[in-house]
């Protein structure tokens, strides 16, 4: 049921949350803008596939590398919310392209800030940063007893990290310079249906799903030890929204409060389609294998593995679930049912 008739704009629209976010605020009621980048016309296969999946989308090209394109784009749409969730968003690809990934995901947050002083907008303009636990360093940097909370030092380990620390910093510099509601929602993984399968999770799910259909022999993984708080996105769009409800923007951490390996993800996922998952070996030659039939399921490829990792994530989530009245809804067995049903059922073709 529509509450109200805000405008907003959704940087990224097309990737994981701006699925999710598009669809909440649309059933809130709001007019929703996003931004896709590249060259597309209505004719474009993609365009079009956004559009039927997401009717109720008005679709804006701008890429977060052009300043001008953004600007244009706050002046015209005047919208009172801004959620910027663009970014170079894959921590293993950031090592290969640093410099792009900079520019995208740090510099592209300034671009942003700027584009909504230039159209005068500062003033009026709500404006959510999808900031991240990877600006967290893991437990060789950090060791929270509870969970990192918003006051945990920070310790990047990618260019990813480092260029959303800068992303996180520069929104701060903003409200603190020119009193602007600005605010960094520090977020912990989270997956789904919308994940893109250059992720981990989606990955395991996708093969998991291939395997049972007979059009998939096994899955190659890199690390296996890296914990992960992993929640699902649907909850987390939810979150992002209350936070520019608020009376004062604030930063604020959501995440689940557990942390699982990489393993227990992979056993969950098997377990979805009758296979009981059993490792054997270490290191590079460890394997999964089916303890029924014997057959080697998952294997180790160096391929995957990072210069550095990020070895656990845990957030604590308290300051959202007090000040927001944010919880969670999917719990972590939850989240590996719903992405293997989701996958069966696409690689099935239904
Ligand atoms: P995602 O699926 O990778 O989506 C990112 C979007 O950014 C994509 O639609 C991509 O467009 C777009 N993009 C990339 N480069 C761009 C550019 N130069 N100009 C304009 N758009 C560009 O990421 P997500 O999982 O939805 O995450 C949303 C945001 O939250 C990201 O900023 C991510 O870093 C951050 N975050 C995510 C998590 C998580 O666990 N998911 C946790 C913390 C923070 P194309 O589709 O054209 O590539
Ligand atoms: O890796 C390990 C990998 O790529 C998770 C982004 O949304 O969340 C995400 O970043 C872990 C890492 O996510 C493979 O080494 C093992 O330890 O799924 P991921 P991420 O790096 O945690 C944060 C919060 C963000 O902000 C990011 O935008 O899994 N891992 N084997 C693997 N990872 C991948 N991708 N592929 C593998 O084969």
């Amino acid at each position: 049921m529509a509450e109200t008739t805000k405008r907003a704009l959704i940087t990224g629209v097309a990737g994981q949350d701006g699925g999710h976010l598009a669809k909440l605020l649309h059933e809130k009621g709001y007019e929703v803008y996003g931004t896709i980048r590249g060259q597309m016309e209505a004719s474009h296969p993609r365009y079009r596939q956004i559009k039927e999946e997401m009717p109720y989308i008005n679709l804006v090209m701008a890429d977060l590398l052009d300043l001008a394109a953004l600007t244009r784009a706050m002046q015209e749409i005047k919208p009172d919310e801004v959620y910027n969730l663009a970014a170079i968003s894959h921590v293993g690809y950031s090592f290969r392209d640093p410099i792009l990934t900079a520019d995208v995901t740090g510099k592209g947050v300034l671009h942003m800030l700027e584009a909504i002083r230039l159209a005068g907008l500062e003033k009026t303009i709500r404006f959510y940063q999808a900031s991240t636990s990877e600006m967290y360093g893991g437990l060789e940097y950090n060791r929270p007893e509870t969970g990192y909370t918003e006051e945990a030092a920070f310790h990047p380990r990618s260019p990813y990290g480092v260029a959303k620390l800068y992303g996180y910093w520069i929104t701060k510099n903003y409200r603190e310079n020119y009193g602007m509601y600005a605010l960094s929602g520090i977020l912990f993984n989270h997956e789904g249906e919308r994940r893109g399968p250059e992720f981990v999770t989606r990955k395991i799910t996708q093969s998991v799903a291939r395997i049972k259909l007979g059009k998939q022999e096994h899955i190659e993984l890199g690390n296996m030890d890296a914990k992960r708080d992993w929640g699902y996105a649907g909850d987390y769009v939810e979150g992002m929204w209350r936070m520019l409800q608020q009376d004062q923007p604030n930063d604020y951490v959501l995440a689940t409060g557990e942390t699982h390996s990489i393993r227990e993800f992979c056993e969950l996922a098997f377990k979805e389609i009758g296979v009981e998952l059993t490792w054997q070996g270490s290191g590079v030659d460890e394997t999964g294998v089916d303890a029924s039939t014997g057959k080697t399921l998952l294997k180790i490829n160096p391929e995957f593995f990072r210069p550095s990792e990020v070895d656990l994530l845990l957030g604590d989530p308290t300051k959202a679930e007090t000040e927001l009245g944010w919880k969670r809804a999917v719990d972590f067995p939850g989240l590996v049912k719903l992405m293997v049903e989701h996958d069966l059922k696409l690689e099935a073709g239904q």
